[in-house]
């Protein structure tokens, strides 16, 4: 397959759903006012993009919660679409760039992909692991779970089957299946208990803070190829929640934790994966501009712009 399609497809995701903040829908506008398309057509990319998207409004008192889930009605309508978008968008050739939004958003994204590319493979790069179930979860913020539902470790059995005559939500992804193995985390160091005992018994590929200091974030990237993509052969969807890096790098986003991903490694992670030439599709989620002052806000939408950048190629010579 061509690994690397010349043509980007902006998938504007203006989706707050997944988590309670008010402000992470407004990060798409934000990074597209910066000049995200023109920087891209500078590094001799052809961008496409018509616009954000707008997702019809389930409100709460059609959407009570299932089980400890909130807003599970609207996060599954706004992320079947957003798989539709996803995949279409891969089947024309075209590598989709999906601006975020909360990070429930890649339960789209990711199923989008692995709809054109079944051999996809995924690299999470978050300060959270994102995969606790609908029993784990303590939040019930559905951005904290979408890799359990990719992985089918949660799905809409697990819901139960009363939904008023409608479909169970999350329905559409019963037949999604992101297989554990293809699945290397980057960046960890706010893991709950019980997504701790899911990444030990599923095996799952996870390099957390400690071991960037322990071997290098060069090092690091390269374990983590080895273990999901060991022949440097298959397709790669880079999932990158903008609160992997150390909040003095990227502050305006909802659930900082300390002791992150400098600026540099941040950008090494997005400037390895280009340079392997099977980069299909990337993810930039959680960056809100809502949260702290203008300057902060700046400088967060600036460093999320240069990593998508940097992912598609601007810092190779
Ligand atoms: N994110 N583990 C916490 C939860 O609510 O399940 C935090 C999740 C954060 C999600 O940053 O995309
Ligand atoms: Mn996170
Ligand atoms: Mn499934
Ligand atoms: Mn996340």
């Amino acid at each position: 397959f061509i690994a690397e399609p010349k043509t980007v497809s902006i998938v504007g995701c203006p989706f707050s759903g997944g988590q309670h903040r008010v402000g992470v829908d407004k990060g798409p506008i934000h990074m597209v006012n910066a000049g995200l398309v023109e920087q891209l057509r500078g590094l001799g990319w052809i961008v496409e993009f018509d616009g954000h998207h707008q997702f019809e409004d389930i409100s709460a008192e059609f959407d009570p919660p299932i089980g400890k889930l909130k807003n599970p009605r609207f996060v599954s309508k706004v992320t079947q679409a957003v798989a539709q978008v996803v995949g279409d968008h891969a089947t024309r050739g075209s590598l989709p760039l999906t601006l975020g939004g909360d990070h429930s958003l890649a339960m789209g994204t990711i199923a989008g992909t692995l709809s054109r590319y079944s051999d996809a493979c995924v690299i999470w790069v978050d300060a959270h692991a994102d995969i606790n179930t609908h029993e784990t979860t303590d939040s019930g913020n559905i951005h904290g779970m979408p890799l359990a539902f990719l992985t089918s470790l949660s799905g809409s059995k697990s819901l139960g089957n009363n939904n008023g005559g409608q479909p169970v939500p999350f329905s559409w992804l019963d037949s999604v299946h992101l297989h554990p193995s293809r699945l290397a985390y980057i960046g960890l160091r706010d893991v709950d208990q019980g997504e701790k005992t899911i990444l030990r018994e599923h095996n799952i590929a996870a390099f957390s803070m400690h071991e960037i200091d322990r071997y290098g974030i060069g090092s690091v990237v390269e374990m983590a190829l080895d273990r999901v993509n060991p022949d440097r052969s298959k397709p790669i969807h880079l999932s990158f929640d903008v609160d992997a890096l150390d909040p003095s790098v990227a502050p305006s986003t909802g659930t900082p934790v300390r002791g992150g991903l400098t600026f540099r490694e941040g950008h090494y992670i997005c400037e390895r994966l280009y340079e392997t030439g099977l980069l299909v599709a990337i993810d930039l989620m959680e960056v809100n501009p809502s949260l702290r002052d203008a300057a902060d806000v700046q400088q967060t939408v600036a460093v999320g712009c240069s990593l998508v950048r940097a992912a598609l190629g601007e810092t190779l010579l």
